[in-house]
């Protein structure tokens, strides 16, 4: 009809579809990334039903004690690590469940008996924002088992593996809306969920990171204990001839990634007096968010390496991080390599 213009101009693509074809692409695929997936987007669905409510629901505050990391355990926290827990729990091809918040990974099924993929997540991203009603999230991140290790202690050796072995990663923000991003190795693809029908609707397919940005994201109040070149990089980003950066830090590792990702720039979270080692968890957050990254033509190094060679010794360790733009990681690295 002229003059009319059409409410849905292109068709709605739904993740399950979205997955589906994904994998029709590959003539062995066997269906089960698709049912691992869809395990996480039901997870996350029901942990955004609980953010949406937390106010309401006397789901807000902590729980009173600390977690593996250290950390004051909020109810949320708890509630999504459940949520994973038994959503994925119980899908016959899962081996290993693995999450931030807990000590041990849970055993799922021997990979000899079909469980075949390990799943590691951070099941709510940003705690310290959950009772402010900012941005958080959840992060995942899929490896496939080792079927020929079976041993004493094989569940945790077989979640030590680089990222360059991830199958699929990604997360969810639960912000102003609920967005998923997930990659297979094929680019990265983003979806929103709408909420009348509860289903994630494809928003962006193969999804590209500027090259460059003048934003960082960095919680500045840690600036005297960086290293001396990422104190030097930030000293010039005011200068006249940097022309003008702008600075944006939410606290919520997701919610600043997703939004490097979209307008370029850099996110830093470097070794600091309080955490030596970094703070951010490699195999929970660095590695998945990595993967995104660099799918979608971004770069992500620890101020060393690139993030997805290092090999973990243990579940929890943490690295430094530094990720975003191309152009703008290696502008960073310039001033870490004059150090
Ligand atoms: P969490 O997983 O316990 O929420 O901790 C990780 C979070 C990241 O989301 C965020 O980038 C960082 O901690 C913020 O730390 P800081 O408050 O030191 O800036
Ligand atoms: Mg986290």
């Amino acid at each position: 009809m002229s003059g009319v213009t059409p409410i849905m101009s292109r068709p709605i693509v739904t993740l399950t579809q979205h997955i589906h074809e994904q994998q029709r692409r590959f003539p062995v695929a066997t269906g089960d990334l698709s049912w691992l997936l869809s395990g996480v987007a039901l997870a996350t669905r029901i942990i955004e039903s609980y953010v949406r409510r937390a106010g309401i629901a006397e789901v807000l505050g902590e729980v009173g004690t600390d977690n593996v990391q250290g950390e004051r355990v909020q109810k949320l926290d708890l509630l999504a690590n459940e949520t994973i827990l038994r959503c994925l729990g119980y899908r016959e091809i899962v081996g290993i469940l693995v999450s931030e918040e807990d000590e041990e990974p849970t055993l799922v099924m021997q990979p000899s008996d079909g469980g075949k993929y390990i799943v590691l997540f951070d099941p709510l991203d940003g705690s310290s924002n959950i009772d402010v009603n900012v941005s958080i999230g959840t992060i995942f991140s899929i490896l496939r088992c080792d079927e020929n290790d079976q041993g004493p202690d094989s569940a945790v050796r077989n979640c030590l593996q680089p990222g360059v072995r991830q199958v699929a990663a990604g997360y969810v923000v639960y912000g102003s809306s609920t967005v998923m991003a997930y990659t297979t190795g094929e680019g990265v693809h983003m979806f929103t969920l709408e909420p009348s029908i509860g289903a994630f609707v494809l928003q962006s397919e193969n999804v590209r990171m500027p090259e460059s940005g003048k934003t960082y994201s960095v919680n500045e109040a840690y600036r005297d204990s960086f290293s001396r070149g990422v104190q030097d990089y930030l000293a010039w980003t005011k200068t006249k001839e940097a022309g003008g950066y702008g600075s944006r830090y939410i606290g919520s590792l997701v919610a600043d990634f997703h939004r490097t990702l979209l307008k370029g720039g850099v996110f830093l979270y470097p070794a600091t007096a309080k955490n030596p080692s970094g703070k951010l968890r490699l195999l929970y957050e660095a590695n998945p968010i990595a993967f995104l990254a660099e799918q979608a033509g971004g770069v992500a190094t620890d101020f060393s390496g690139r993030i997805m060679e290092k090999k973990p010794d243990s579940l929890h360790v943490r690295t430094p991080l530094l990720i975003g733009s191309k152009n703008e990681v290696e502008r960073v690295m310039e001033f870490v390599g004059r150090e």
